[in-house]
């Protein structure tokens, strides 16, 4: 079996220790960061995510794949992000309130850090007021949010609303993502702008940069 789907199935597993040796081994072959990511851990994860949804798998094994991605991460991150370059601007991401899926975000975290974003990470189940709180003391341009439930996309909106209400949409810009959100979403709510996926988000973000006054 090639590697990066040999990887894919250790994480479908859960097997953190097999992932970790593979992913070391996969690099050492020069198998490009973003193969093993995208062949390796997100294929894998939607593979999860459809057992799941099919009642194959159940809450515990999701866990389990979700760990074995991180530790395969660890390994990943310092190659998408150089350490000691300027930055080109602050954005503060987080996953919405309510919602625990941290992934896609964290992922689109390391890819904007790699592109050489200050990135404030909130982390997971963030409150509307904090998303605007932080990024008026900070001074952030762009706002990223993420969710991955659609009863958690209505915050999404909350959001927007409370920007445009203490008049801060012209300054701070907002993107939003995640497997349900969607582009018409993003627009029905208004915000600024979709990323369908990591690399997507960083091209986006720096669109939404110029737009930001
Ligand atoms: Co949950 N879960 N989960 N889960 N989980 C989903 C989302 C689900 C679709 C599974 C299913 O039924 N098929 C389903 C949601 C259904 C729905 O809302 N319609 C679901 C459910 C129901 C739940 C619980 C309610 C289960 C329960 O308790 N009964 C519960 C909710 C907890 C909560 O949040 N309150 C729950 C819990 C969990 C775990 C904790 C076990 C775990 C999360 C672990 C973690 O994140 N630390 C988990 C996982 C892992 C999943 C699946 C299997 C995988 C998600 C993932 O990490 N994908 C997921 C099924 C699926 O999506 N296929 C599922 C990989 C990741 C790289 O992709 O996050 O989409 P994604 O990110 C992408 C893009 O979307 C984009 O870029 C990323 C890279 O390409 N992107 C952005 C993401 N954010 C972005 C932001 C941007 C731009 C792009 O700009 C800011």
């Amino acid at each position: 079996m090639n590697l990066v789907k040999e990887i894919s199935e250790h994480l479908q597993h859960g097997d953190d220790e097999k992932v970790t040796a593979l992913t070391k081994k996969a690099l050492e072959e020069k198998i490009s960061p973003k193969e093993i990511l995208d062949k390796g851990f997100i294929a894998g994860m939607n593979i999860i995510g459809e057992k799941y949804k099919a009642n194959e798998i159940f809450l515990p094994d999701v866990l389990f794949a979700a760990k074995a991605m991180h530790a395969g991460m660890d390994l990943l991150k310092p190659l998408f992000i150089q350490e000691g370059i300027p930055t080109i601007g602050k954005v503060i991401i987080g996953s919405v309130h309510g919602d625990l899926h941290d992934i896609g975000k964290n992922l689109v975290g390391i890819m904007l850090k790699g592109a050489g974003f200050e990135v404030i990470d909130l982390g997971n189940n963030v409150p509307p007021e904090k998303f605007i709180e932080t990024a008026q003391q900070v001074n952030a341009a762009v706002i990223g949010m993420s969710a991955l439930l659609t009863t958690t996309m209505p915050v999404m909106k909350k959001v927007v609303d409370l920007l445009k209400e203490k008049g801060l949409s012209a300054r701070i810009k907002i993107i939003i993502g995640g497997a349900p959100v969607s582009e018409e979403f993003a627009q029905e709510i208004g915000a600024d702008a979709y990323g369908y996926d990591s690399v997507n988000a960083v091209e986006t973000v720096k669109r939404l940069m110029s737009k930001s006054r």
